[in-house]
């Protein structure tokens, strides 16, 4: 089983996350509704198992705490692929969600590199999760995962269409990617994680 744990403490947020690349069961808490939903997405469309709980200084924003559990997921990812070998690298989804079309593309190739395109609206959604922290999130994800994320909103309107689009779409490129092909680091320098 693919799978790494994760705690970490600052005198920000406190995080604790498990990941299971092999699926399993998804619970999740970060104190923001709209947060755990697309998390939930994240979990349930990318067939993973994810444990988190998250405490986070709400009262200041959602900054802090959706930006750290961006870089413990990555670092999690990172952890659990392992030497990586087999897995296919590549993967890319389009979702839909009624006027919404969101683009994602990852490269599980050891380098980090997000771009992020989605124009949204400055929203706070649900109990405090801003819009804004939607690229934060993606950004930290690819930064400590080290990997290649393109991520973009192709058109739209509704922004929490948008951002779920978006998860879905991460969701599915990252079930692609991760899935396991044969026995090969893919790879012609024969490694993906020096
Ligand atoms: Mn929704």
């Amino acid at each position: 089983m693919r799978r790494a744990a994760i705690e970490r403490t600052t005198a920000e947020t406190r995080i604790s996350l498990e990941l299971c690349l092999e699926g399993g069961e998804a619970r999740i808490a970060t104190g923001l509704g709209f947060f755990d939903h697309m998390l939930q997405q994240l979990a349930r469309h990318g067939g993973m198992g994810l444990l988190l709980e998250a405490k986070g200084d709400l009262h200041v924003d959602s900054h802090h705490l959706v930006e750290d559990v961006g870089l413990c997921l990555g670092e999690a990812l990172w952890e659990a692929l392992g030497d990586r070998a087999g897995i296919a690298r590549w993967g890319e989804a389009l979702v839909p969600m009624d006027e919404t079309l969101a683009r994602v593309v990852v490269d599980l190739s050891g380098r980090p590199y997000c771009v992020f395109q989605a124009e949204l609206p400055s929203v706070v959604l649900g109990d405090g999760f801003q819009s804004e922290m939607a690229r934060e999130f993606f950004h930290a994800l690819a930064s400590r995962g080290r990997f290649n994320l393109h991520a973009a909103v192709l058109y739209g309107e509704n922004a929490h269409h948008k951002l779920e689009a978006l998860f879905k779409g991460l969701a599915r490129a990252l079930r692609t990617a991760v899935r396991r092909e044969g026995d090969a680091v893919p790879s012609t320098k024969g490694t993906l994680t020096a």
